[in-house]
């Protein structure tokens, strides 16, 4: 089966040409002008932007958080990624305690496989140090889950500097790539019991619990352990000025690290954790929503090129069922907020339609640059002759407006509720398939587990 995509504009992270786009099977063939061939299906894609597939390197599509189950799961989450543009997801497999990490992977597999209606693959969650740890990570490496994820913040998954030290020389050996949830623990369980020993119970406590300056001790002692063991590290879901401060300085005297930011920390800002009726709620995240300030810091950090990516740390709970768990006690709200289906038109919306980043870069945020951090690339993350045909046709003339009732995430809010977009997912092909067109699924659970292999260093 063939299709040509015609009259479109393709865009990658160094520039945009007008070229057609010839797919065979799976992957891209062609890419020029002037093709002929009777037996493809050629469709016009004239006045469309025709991107690499959105990845999403940070995702929780399916968790139990230890209280409760997240409310998408992979079959709809996926289908919410998907519809919208984002072709794969990289999401957060973690283990039980006493399990394995290949346990894990099981686990997470039994979830995906013959499920997911975008590709993925997993950082895998190191939350205790063993003796067997290193041959564990090589295990993951072979069996091609190249990235990890530590904590410095949450009793149940969090390890000391030495573990972190550890890991960071064991991921070192097989050349995979590190993301650390920075805040500094020990504070935040000395705040959150300060505030409910005074009797504040209430979600505006959340973010007063989890300063700025936790989150920046936080990262500048990730970085540090980092620079001892030599391992170049990405910085998950920053969201605070001092925090980039600290992360540009270290760049400056040479260390090489990535930076991951989300919508929500460019977008929406912690007023709304004083709204009435627990609706604050609906935004407890960790790190917190941040102030005007720090949404400023991160898109000149966006704009400058200092953040690499763009992720939405997607972690779903319901309103009125789950979020109400913290009815008495901030501490109890489970944390985190739907995004993987909004992230596209969300950055197109406030980041290109305004001038903040261009086209290219946008695709530097959203795709290519995770793929290149993530060992995808050039399988994915760009389109090019050999890549995989996963191709967002976008309309930059489309118009929406973000709501919990029209929304394909399983939640019964949004977090974005009003947000009038510009830009929209028209088409998008999944390795060569369409699956989807104007926001709707056409073909499910055609995603698959993408092997990934660590390049030899040059
Ligand atoms: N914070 C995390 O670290 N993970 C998931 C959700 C959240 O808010
Ligand atoms: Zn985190
Ligand atoms: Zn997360």
């Amino acid at each position: 089966m063939k299709t040509i995509l015609t009259g479109g504009t393709v865009v990658s992270s160094h520039g945009r040409r007008q070229l057609d786009v010839v797919v065979e099977g799976e992957k891209i063939k062609a890419l020029g002008h002037g093709f002929d061939d009777k037996d493809a299906q050629v469709v016009d894609v004239t006045g469309c932007y025709l991107f690499p597939g959105f990845i999403d390197g940070h995702t929780h599509l399916e968790l139990n958080n230890g209280a409760t189950d997240t409310s998408d799961n992979f079959t709809t989450g996926s289908i919410a990624a998907v519809c919208k543009g984002t072709t794969t997801v990289i999401d957060m497999a973690t283990p039980e305690r006493g399990h394995t990490l290949k346990e894990c992977l099981a686990v997470w597999d039994k979830m995906t496989e013959g499920k997911s209606s975008c590709d993925y693959n997993y950082h895998m969650s190191l939350i205790e140090f063993n003796e067997s740890l290193a041959e564990e990570i090589r295990e993951m490496a072979r069996r091609g889950v190249t990235s990890f994820k530590m904590y410095m913040a949450y009793d149940n998954l969090r390890t000391s500097d030495r573990d972190i030290y550890r890991a960071m020389l064991a991921i070192k050996e097989v050349g995979g790539m590190l993301g650390i949830h920075c805040e500094n623990g020990d504070i935040i369980n000395e705040l959150q019991a300060e505030f409910l020993k005074e009797g504040k119970t209430a979600p505006r406590y959340h973010p007063l619990s989890r300063p700025n300056i936790l989150e920046a001790e936080a990262v500048n002692r990730y970085l540090t352990i980092a620079r001892q063991a030599g391992l170049a590290v990405n910085i998950v879901h920053l969201s605070t000025k001092e925090s980039l401060e600290v992360a540009k300085r270290a760049r400056e005297a040479g260390q090489e690290l990535f930076i991951e930011t989300c919508p929500q920390y460019l977008l929406l800002d912690d007023h709304l954790y004083d709204l009435a009726n627990f609706e604050g709620a609906k935004y407890v995240c960790a790190p917190p929503l941040r102030s005007l300030e720090d949404q400023q810091a991160l898109w000149q950090g966006v704009s400058d090129g200092d953040v690499d990516t763009i992720a939405t740390d997607h972690c779903d709970f319901n309103f009125q069922t789950q979020k109400v768990m913290g009815k008495d006690d901030f501490t109890k709200i489970p944390g985190g907020l739907p995004g993987v289906e909004t992230r596209p038109e969300l950055i197109y919306t406030a980041g290109v339609t305004t001038g903040k980043i261009t086209l290219e870069r946008f695709v530097g945020l959203l795709s290519e640059n995770i793929a290149k951090q993530f060992h995808l690339y050039p399988q994915k993350g760009v389109l090019q002759v050999g890549s995989d045909a996963d191709i967002v046709v976008w309309d930059p003339e489309a118009r929406g407006v973000i709501q919990a009732e029209t929304q394909l995430q399983n939640c019964d809010y949004s977090a974005f509720e009003g947000f009038e977009t510009k830009g929209a997912a028209k088409a998008v092909y999944l390795r060569g398939k369409l699956v989807s067109e104007n926001g709707e699924l056409l073909k499910g659970q055609q995603g698959k587990f993408i092997f990934r292999r660590i390049p030899e260093k040059k």
